[in-house]
């Protein structure tokens, strides 16, 4: 009975840690919307997992094969199409997040992508993170997207914001915008979120078009910040602790 109910306790911690693990962990996705279904992405990786992980995207297609560096994924065809069919090269598209980009408390999510195609056609790119934590402070928040790169065809930039902390959870964010090239670009986006007082999450999507054979490159970032309110209240505080500390000091 004793070794029955240690057995028990083992599978359900076991259960618990890898529900948390998979709850935690950064996602890249790339979906060649003229493959399979547009939506559906042919590539998905989760940080420092293998495939056949469970996304809210589906499994994921492809091992994290970045020496587990953990907040960093890497992924690379090179040369060669994005999956058999595609027009897509992927010479590099990474995602970046905490703990290796940010913190906790004002989460940053970053994308990089450089990239070809051969004829026409649609990326969409996802990156998303789950457990920013305010971790009992609460503040006006904001989300501040800033992108740069060069394109041949179109650029669009979509930001969410999830305070009920899920995987590509909530939905895209007014605010944003895109760009059409031939162009060297560098856009920078301030999208109000509210108060922040949970964990949440934040995914980033970027959707690139080409009209014939093209290159897009980009690094898209989207971070948190404290909401100008916020900061000119903090400033207000700073200042009157700074002319209390003198009067103080005067007075001494
Ligand atoms: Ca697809
Ligand atoms: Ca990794």
């Amino acid at each position: 009975m004793r070794g029955r109910f240690v057995v028990f306790a083992a599978l359900a911690a076991m259960f618990v840690l890898g529900a948390v693990s998979a709850d935690a962990a950064l996602v890249l996705s790339l979906d060649d919307t003229a493959m399979g279904q547009a939506g559906v992405a042919e590539v998905i990786i989760v940080d420092g997992s293998l495939a056949g992980t469970s996304t809210p995207f589906g499994l994921s297609t492809h091992d994290d094969a970045d020496g587990n560096v953990d907040g960093s994924i890497l992924f690379s065809t090179g040369t060669s199409p994005m999956v058999a069919g595609s027009s897509w090269k992927i010479t590099a598209a990474a995602g970046l997040s905490k703990p290796n980009l940010g913190e906790l408390v004002f989460g940053v999510v970053d994308m990089v992508l450089l990239a070809t195609s051969t004829s026409s056609g649609t990326l969409m790119l996802h990156t998303t993170d789950t457990d920013f934590n305010p971790d009992g402070v609460s503040f006006g928040g904001g989300l501040v997207a800033n992108i740069g790169g060069t394109t041949n065809g179109t650029v669009s930039f979509d930001a969410w914001f999830d305070a009920g902390n899920a995987e590509f959870g909530g939905s895209p964010l007014a605010g944003t915008g895109s760009v059409s090239g031939p162009v060297a670009f560098a856009e920078t986006f301030s999208i109000p979120v509210g108060q922040v007082s949970g964990p949440y999450s934040l995914t980033e999507r970027v959707v690139v078009t080409h009209t014939g054979a093209a290159g897009t490159s980009f690094n898209a970032e989207l971070k948190m910040v404290p909401e100008p309110a916020t900061i000119v209240i903090w400033s207000t505080l700073g200042l009157f602790g700074i002319a209390l500390a003198w009067r103080r000091r005067k007075a001494s």
